[in-house]
C-alpha cells in the first residue's frame, strides 16, 4: 500500500482527487482520478489507487466472488474510462467559453419581433456571430429582461431547461441552480426531464411488472447470480464495452471475460457487431433496428407451441397470459406470430429464431441490457419493452439465473441512485448539499422535454403524465395541458444544458422554435460554445470541475463507494465561474441573494456536504480533509441481500409488485381501464408497424422513398455531445473521419452492399436525409452493420450549413422523429427510423452556401471560439 501511489507525482508537481465523470447527479460518481498539476497547469490524469491511504484488508473489508473454482476481486485503482484521462482536452478546449458574450444583431431595447438595426432579430439564432461583453453588462441584460417579461406576461413565461447529463458536481451544480432562485422571484415554467435512458421500460414495462420509479428490474447481487446460476446470457441492445465508459468505467468489461472463463455463453442480439460483441459474443444475431417487438412474440409463439415454458409459475405469478396467447397464437387476429411471419420483419431467420427460442428455454438465461439500448427508445418502444419482460416472466422471472440484469452502473449491488434508501451497505449521499434542482421536486407550471418544440411552434398542446421523471405509474394517466390555465405562453428560454439539437428529438424543429418571434430573450450558461448554445442571444462562460472547489460521491464504479472533498485544480479559465456562482450573481442583481443561498458560503456547503452524506459517523471532517479521500467498508453479510425478483419469484403473494394486481400482467390492467382503444400502446402489447404518430418502417409508404433504419446508438467516443473536442480520440477513424476538404466529418456505418448500391466508397461524405432534413457524415464500410442498416452515434456537435435543414457536424438528431413514443406516451424517439444515403456533392453545396463553409461552428473543425466571434474581437 502506501505513499509510492502517488509514485507518478515528480517534483513540483501536486496531487488532487477529482470525480471526473458525467452523468451529473450529485451522488452518481464513478471513479475517482488523480489529476497531476504543475504550475498552475493540468500536467496529466490517472487512475487512483483506493490503497492509497488506507489498507485494504483492515479498513475496506474488500468483496469477491468465488465461483465453480474461480475468483473475481476489484481492482486495488479505479477503472476510468478514456474520457477521464483525456479530460485535459476538454478543460483547455478552443470551444471554452471565455467571458460573457452576445449576439451581434440582437439589440434587448428591439420591440418583440422586430428585425433588421435595432431589432431582436430571432430569425438569425443559430447564424449570427458574437461580440464580447462585461459581466455587468451581460447580467444587467439579463435581469431586466426578466423583469420586463414578467411584468409583460407573468413569470411563467420564462422556459427553465436545466437538466441532464453533465459533470459532476454537487454544490456548484452543472444544471438547475436556478431552481431555487426562480420561485423566489415570482416563478416559471419547469422542462421536465424525462426518462430518456428508459422509455420503453418507464412508458410500457411499469405496466406490466411495475418497477417503481424507473420501470427496469431490480439489480441487487445480480452479478453474483449470473455467476453462479447463468448458462446463458442474450446481451439485447447491450455495448458493456462502451456505455460503461461513460458511467461506471471498465468493470463490466472485466466481468464479461470473467464470464468467458466460467463458460457462461454470450449471444448478442443487435443490428451492428457493437465493440462488445466483437470481443466477447459467441455468436451474434443480427436484428433490424427497432422489430425487436415481433422477434420476441416469434420467440413465445415457440414457446406456446412447444409447451415450453413454465405454466406453474404463471398460474401464480401472472395475470391475462390467455388473452396474450390468443394474439400470439393469430386467434385474436388472425395472424400467427410464427418465426415466418416475424423473419419478414426482423430480418432474422425462421431457423435462427426457432434456434434461439429453444435454447433459452432449455438453459438457465438472463438478459443482459445497458439501459436497453435505442431499442428502447425508438418509435412505439413500449412494445419490445414489454414483449421482453414477457419472454423473462414464460422463463420463470426471479428463479436463480433468470433476470434482466444491468450491466452498467447497478448490478453489482443495488441501484444506489433510485433505491437510496440506507442499506446495510453504506451509499454516500450528497443530495442535501446539492445546490441544482432534483427531478422529482415538483414544479407547475412544466412541459415535458419532448414537446418543447411543439409548444412554442403550435402555440398549444396536452399529454399525459410527466410530472417528473420519477413519477409513478398512475401520473401517466392524468392529462396536462400547455399552456396551463393561469400560465403564459414561453416568451423566454434559459438553458444550462444546450444539447437540445444533438440529443432529443426533432432537432430541427427545436432550432425553428428558437428563431421563433415569441422566444423574445435567450441566454445559455455553458463551459463550451456549441450546439443550442449557439442560438443563445447572451451566452454566460460557466468553469470546468477543474477549477473549483467540491465535495464528490463515487458509487457507480462497482468496486467501492467514496467520499472526498475535491479541491480546485486550476483558476477558472477566463471569466468563467460555476454554474452555481453565476446564479448567486443573477440573485444579487434582482436583490435575491441572502434568500437564495440562505446566507451559506461555498465552503460551508461542502462541509455540509460530508455532514449529511450518511457518512459523517464513519470518517470526522478534519480525518477526511487530512486523508483527502474515504472508502466506505463492504458492508458485510452483501451477498446475502436478495437477487433482483427472488423475493417476488418465492412469494408473490407477500412480496407484491407495484402493479394493480400485484402480479405480472401480460394484459395491462391500467391501460386497459384509461385507454382501452389506444392502437399505439394497447393493453396486451403487439408488434405496431406504423400508426397515426409514427410510420418509420420499411412496411409503410414512407420506406419505398426512405430505404434504410438507422440506428444511433450512445457515442462510444463521447458521452452524448460531451468531449468530441478531445483532439486524441478524433484520430481513430470510428471517431471521426477527415474528408476530402479536410474536415473532420462523423462517421456512419454502412455494409458493403448498402454502399455499393448507392457508388458509395469508404472514406466518402455522405448526406443521410429524410423529410425532416439532412446530416453530412463520412462512410465508413463495414461488415460490422446490416445491410440496409446505417449506424451513426448520437451527440455530435451541431454544426449547421442551413440551421433547421442541413447539419454538417454529424448532429444525427436534427432528423430523428419529432413526435414522442405514441400517441399517449410522451417519450422521445430518437434511433430506428428512417432515412436515405446519398455521396454529396461538396462542391456544389459549398457553391450554394459559401458563408456556411467559411464559418464553421464545429470545433472538431478547427477554429473554435474564433470562427464564432464578430471581427476583430479576440
Ligand atoms: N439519437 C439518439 N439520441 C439520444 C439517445 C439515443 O440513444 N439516440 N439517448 C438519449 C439519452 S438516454 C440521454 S440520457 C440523452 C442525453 O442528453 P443530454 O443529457 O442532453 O446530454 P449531455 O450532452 O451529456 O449533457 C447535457 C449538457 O450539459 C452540458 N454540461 C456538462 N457539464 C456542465 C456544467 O458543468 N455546466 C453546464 N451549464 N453545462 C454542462 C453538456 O455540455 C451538454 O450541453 O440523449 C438522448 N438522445
Ligand atoms: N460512452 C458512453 N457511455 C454512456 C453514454 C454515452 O453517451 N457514451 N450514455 C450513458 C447513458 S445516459 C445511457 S442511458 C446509457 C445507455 O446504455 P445503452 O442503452 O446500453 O446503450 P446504447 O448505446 O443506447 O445501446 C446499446 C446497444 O444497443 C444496440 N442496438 C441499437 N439499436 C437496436 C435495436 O433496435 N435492437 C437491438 N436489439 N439492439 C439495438 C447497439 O448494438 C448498441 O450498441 O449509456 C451511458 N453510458
Ligand atoms: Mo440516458
Amino acid at each position: 500500500m502506501a505513499e509510492d501511489r502517488a509514485r507518478n507525482s515528480k517534483s513540483g508537481e501536486k496531487t488532487l482527487i477529482r470525480d471526473i465523470s458525467f452523468c451529473g447527479v450529485p451522488e452518481n460518481g464513478s471513479n475517482a482520478s488523480m489529476v497531476d498539476v504543475k504550475d498552475g497547469k493540468i500536467i496529466r490524469i490517472r487512475p487512483m489507487h483506493y490503497d492509497w491511504k488506507y489498507d485494504p484488508e483492515k479498513d475496506m473489508n474488500p468483496w469477491k466472488f468465488d465461483v465453480r473454482g474461480s475468483t473475481f476481486e476489484p481492482s486495488m485503482k479505479t477503472l476510468i474510462p478514456p474520457y477521464s484521462i483525456a479530460y485535459k482536452k476538454r478543460v483547455y478546449s478552443p470551444a471554452r467559453v471565455r467571458f460573457p458574450m452576445k449576439r451581434v444583431d440582437f439589440d434587448p431595447g428591439g420591440a418583440p419581433g422586430s428585425t433588421g438595426p435595432g431589432g431582436r432579430n430571432t430569425q438569425n439564432r443559430g447564424k449570427s456571430k458574437y461580440v464580447r461583453i462585461s459581466w455587468d453588462e451581460a447580467l444587467d441584460i439579463i435581469s431586466k429582461e426578466m423583469n420586463r417579461l414578467k411584468e409583460t406576461y407573468g413569470p411563467t413565461c420564462l422556459l427553465y431547461q436545466c437538466d441532464q447529463h453533465g459533470e459532476n458536481k454537487v454544490v456548484q451544480a452543472c444544471h438547475g441552480a436556478g431552481r431555487k432562485l426562480l420561485p423566489l422571484w415570482g416563478g416559471y415554467t419547469l422542462q421536465i426531464r424525462q426518462p430518456d435512458s428508459w422509455e420503453g421500460w418507464w412508458w410500457g414495462s411499469k405496466h406490466f411488472w411495475g418497477c417503481e420509479p424507473v420501470g427496469q428490474g431490480k439489480q441487487s447481487n445480480l452479478l453474483l447470480d449470473v455467476a453462479e446460476n447463468c448458462e446463458l446470457l442474450l446481451f439485447w441492445g447491450c455495448d458493456q464495452e462502451t456505455t460503461p465508459w461513460g458511467w461506471q468505467g471498465q468493470l463490466p468489461s472485466r466481468l464479461s471475460y470473467w464470464y468467458s472463463e466460467l463458460g457462461i455463453k454470450q449471444i448478442y442480439v443487435c443490428p451492428d457487431l457493437n465493440y462488445a460483441a466483437a470481443v466477447h459474443a459467441d455468436r451474434w444475431i443480427p436484428v433490424l433496428p427497432n422489430t425487436d417487438a415481433a422477434l420476441y412474440l416469434a420467440i413465445t409463439y415457440v414457446w406456446f407451441k412447444d409447451g415450453t415454458y413454465d405454466k406453474d409459475y404463471l398460474k401464480t405469478h401472472a395475470v391475462g397470459v390467455e388473452t396474450y396467447e390468443a394474439y400470439v397464437m393469430g386467434e385474436e387476429d388472425g395472424v400467427a406470430k410464427t418465426p415466418e411471419w416475424a423473419a419478414t420483419r426482423c430480418g432474422v431467420s425462421a431457423r435462427v429464431i426457432k434456434a434461439l427460442a429453444r435454447e433459452w428455454a432449455s438453459k438457465r438465461t438472463s438478459v443482459v441490457i445497458g439501459n436497453g439500448g435505442p431499442g428502447i427508445r425508438g418509435p412505439y418502444a413500449t412494445e419490445p419493452a414489454r414483449l421482453q419482460n414477457i419472454c423473462l416472466a414464460m422463463q420463470g422471472l426471479g428463479k436463480p439465473g433468470v433476470n434482466q440484469v444491468k450491466m452498467i452502473e447497478w448490478g453489482l449491488f443495488d441501484f444506489p441512485d433510485q433505491y437510496a434508501q440506507p442499506k446495510p451497505l453504506r451509499v454516500p449521499n450528497l443530495r442535501k448539499a446539492y445546490t441544482g434542482g432534483h427531478p422529482s421536486d415538483k414544479n407547475d407550471p412544466s412541459l415535458p422535454k419532448t414537446l418543447v418544440p411543439k409548444a412554442i411552434l403550435e402555440g398549444s398542446c396536452d399529454w399525459w403524465g410527466c410530472e417528473s421523471e420519477t413519477a409513478p405509474r398512475e401520473d401517466q394517466f392524468i392529462h396536462r395541458f400547455y399552456p396551463a390555465e393561469g400560465a403564459s405562453k414561453i416568451h423566454a428560454v434559459w438553458t444550462d444544458s444546450p444539447s437540445w439539437i444533438t440529443c432529443w428529438n426533432g432537432g430541427n424543429d427545436y432550432v425553428r422554435a428558437m428563431q421563433h418571434p415569441d422566444i423574445e430573450f435567450m441566454w445559455a450558461q455553458h463551459p463550451w460554445l456549441e450546439n443550442d448554445a449557439l442560438l443563445a442571444d447572451i451566452i454566460l462562460p460557466v468553469n470546468t470541475k477543474l477549477e473549483e472547489d467540491d465535495i464528490a460521491a463515487d458509487i457507480f464504479s462497482g468496486q467501492y463507494n467514496l467520499l472526498y472533498p475535491e479541491n480546485k485544480c486550476v483558476e477558472p479559465l477566463g471569466e468563467s465561474f460555476s454554474d452555481y456562482e453565476i446564479v448567486c450573481m443573477l440573485a444579487d442583481k434582482l436583490g435575491l441573494l441572502e434568500e437564495y443561498t440562505g446566507s451559506k458560503s461555498i465552503p460551508e456547503l461542502i462541509k455540509y456536504g460530508w455532514e449529511t452524506s450518511r457518512c459523517a459517523d464513519l470518517i470526522s471532517w478534519e480525518e477526511l480533509k487530512d486523508k483527502g479521500y474515504f472508502v466506505v467498508p463492504t458492508a458485510d453479510g452483501w451477498e446475502k441481500e436478495p437477487r433482483g425478483f427472488q423475493k417476488f419469484y418465492e412469494d408473490p403473494k407477500n412480496n407484491p409488485l407495484t402493479t394493480p394486481t400485484g402480479l405480472l400482467e401480460f394484459e395491462s390492467t391500467g391501460l386497459k381501464e384509461h385507454f382501452p382503444d389506444d392502437k399505439e400502446r394497447p393493453p396486451v402489447p403487439k408488434w405496431i408497424p406504423s400508426g397515426i404518430t409514427h410510420q418509420e418502417t420499411l412496411e409503410t409508404e414512407r420506406g419505398k422513398k426512405y430505404t434504410l433504419l438507422v440506428i444511433s446508438n450512445h457515442p462510444r467516443w463521447s458521452v452524448h455531445s460531451q468531449h468530441e473536442d478531445i483532439t486524441w480520440l478524433r484520430e481513430i477513424p470510428t471517431c471521426k473521419i477527415k474528408g476530402p476538404d479536410g474536415y473532420q466529418y462523423h462517421p456512419v456505418w454502412l455494409h458493403p452492399s448498402t454502399a455499393a448500391e448507392r457508388g458509395i466508397a469508404d472514406g466518402d461524405v455522405v448526406s443521410i436525409y429524410n423529410d425532416r432534413g439532412t446530416v453530412l457524415a463520412a462512410a465508413y464500410v463495414t461488415e460490422r452493420i446490416m445491410p440496409g442498416v446505417i449506424y451513426i452515434d448520437h451527440g455530435a456537435k451541431w454544426d449547421p450549413i442551413v440551421p433547421g435543414e442541413i447539419d454538417r457536424g454529424g448532429a444525427i438528431n436534427t432528423i430523428v422523429p419529432r413526435n414522442v413514443t405514441s400517441k399517449n406516451a410522451v417519450g422521445h424517439a430518437v434511433s430506428g427510423f428512417l432515412a436515405e444515403i446519398e455521396k454529396t456533392d461538396l462542391d456544389e453545396l459549398k457553391r450554394k452556401y459559401p458563408d456556411a463553409f467559411n464559418r464553421p461552428f464545429n470545433p472538431t473543425a478547427g477554429p473554435g471560439l474564433d470562427a464564432v466571434m464578430a471581427g476583430g474581437e479576440e
